[in-house]
């Protein structure tokens, strides 16, 4: 495949609330989506950043900024390019994961686009249907904190995540079990605690979670090794698994067992998939993390999501938890599950009018 060229398109949506986490309020979407354009065919991908680096070291406008100078140039050094070769392209460009994975996964889609095979085909998808969790935000107290949960349960959603942070651990997780019984409960801590919380975090054993997420900082694996020879619920990593190299680790030193999969900070489907393998490999079952993604990146979470690995329901959640309106055909909630896309590639794209809506930038990087 011979690229045209890439265009950065910056865009600014509204979300339908407050998202709230121990790193800050997120109240609209920013990111880029990017279109690789080979010809007649384009791929769509979407980065992972938004806009400050509250999540990791990336955000928006620093993302455009490597995709424009550094990592789109360099894949004109490429005389023809498939989606396998992008990574190797890269590589002497350090870090900048969401980065790197928005500019594969557009390759990927007109890759695959152009070959007719849809994306969950091409990474060994066994399900044509995932199950969806949801991730519910720090409310500003426990009887609203009720009121989104019984909502979101009344949506179909087959387990709840509650962000936590110190201050807001053991009461509302004790306040949602006690009200809402059996459901499948776990908790994503975005590595807000420190060595010296471990005895307080053992009191979240007290409520049956199905997983303690990211606890501690993304580089203390060995402090996530130590409060899980004494905490009863597992460990789930997100924020220190950057690599099937960094997975590898955390399996083999007790730091982990179950592990957030998010294409966009290990780099990319690819990555991702290995990750996968890896962790099926060792019996570590695996879910899809989310970054509030517009419909071009969730179709791409949800292929991926239905992989045999993946047995645990994931942030992939309906369109409506984030937008009033997406940028492709939404995504809708099905008896707790979201039909994985079928088309070639990601299988979708955005509406040209919505895109026009709710973008603040387009930035055309010439390969030819
Ligand atoms: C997580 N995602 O699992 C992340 C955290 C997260 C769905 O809980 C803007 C962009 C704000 C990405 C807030 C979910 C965000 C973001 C939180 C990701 O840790
Ligand atoms: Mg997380």
């Amino acid at each position: 495949m011979k690229l045209d060229g890439v265009e950065i398109v910056h865009i600014r949506m509204p979300l339908v609330g407050a998202f709230r986490t121990s790193f800050g309020t997120e109240a609209v979407r920013e990111t880029l989506l990017l279109r690789a354009v080979a010809g007649d065919v384009e791929g769509w991908g979407e980065c992972g950043a938004s806009e400050s680096p509250l999540y990791s070291g990336e955000y928006t406008h620093g993302a455009a900024e490597v995709l424009a100078r550094h990592l789109i140039p360099a894949l004109s050094a490429v005389p023809e390019i498939d989606a396998h070769g992008v990574a190797p392209a890269l590589s002497a460009f350090k870090e900048n994961r969401l980065a790197k994975a928005a500019l594969e996964t557009a390759i990927l889609d007109a890759d695959l686009t152009s070959r007719g095979a849809p994306l969950s085909y091409a990474l060994g998808a066994v399900r044509d249907r995932v199950a969806c969790g949801v991730s519910v935000g720090i409310a500003d107290s426990i009887p609203e904190l009720l009121d989104d949960v019984e909502g979101y349960l009344a949506d179909g959603y087959l387990r709840i995540k509650l962000k936590i942070e110190p201050g807001w651990d053991v009461e509302p997780v004790r306040a949602v079990r006690e009200r809402f019984g059996d459901i499948m409960l776990q908790v994503d801590a975005n590595a807000s605690y420190e060595r010296s919380d471990i005895d307080h975090l053992l009191a979240l054993d007290d409520f049956g979670l199905s997983l303690v997420e990211q606890p501690l900082p993304a580089d203390d694996l060995l402090g996530h090794a130590m409060l899980a020879r004494r905490l009863s619920a597992p460990i789930c990593l997100d924020e220190s698994i950057l690599s099937a190299r960094a997975a590898a680790t955390a399996i083999e030193l007790g730091a982990c067992r179950i592990v957030n999969i998010k294409p966009g900070r290990v780099g990319g489907y690819l990555e991702a998939r290995r990750i996968h393998d890896l962790c099926a490999a060792h019996g570590v079952p695996v879910w899809c993390g989310g970054m509030l993604e517009t419909g071009v990146g969730r179709a791409a979470n949800v292929a991926l999501a239905a992989l045999p690995g993946f047995t645990m329901p994931g942030d992939t959640s309906a369109s409506a938890r984030y937008f009033a309106e997406d940028l492709t055909e939404p995504f809708v909630l099905d008896d707790g599950h979201l039909a994985v896309p079928t088309g070639p590639g990601i299988g979708v794209a955005p509406d040209p009018d919505r895109l026009a809506a709710v973008t603040v930038a387009r930035q055309w990087i010439p390969l030819r």
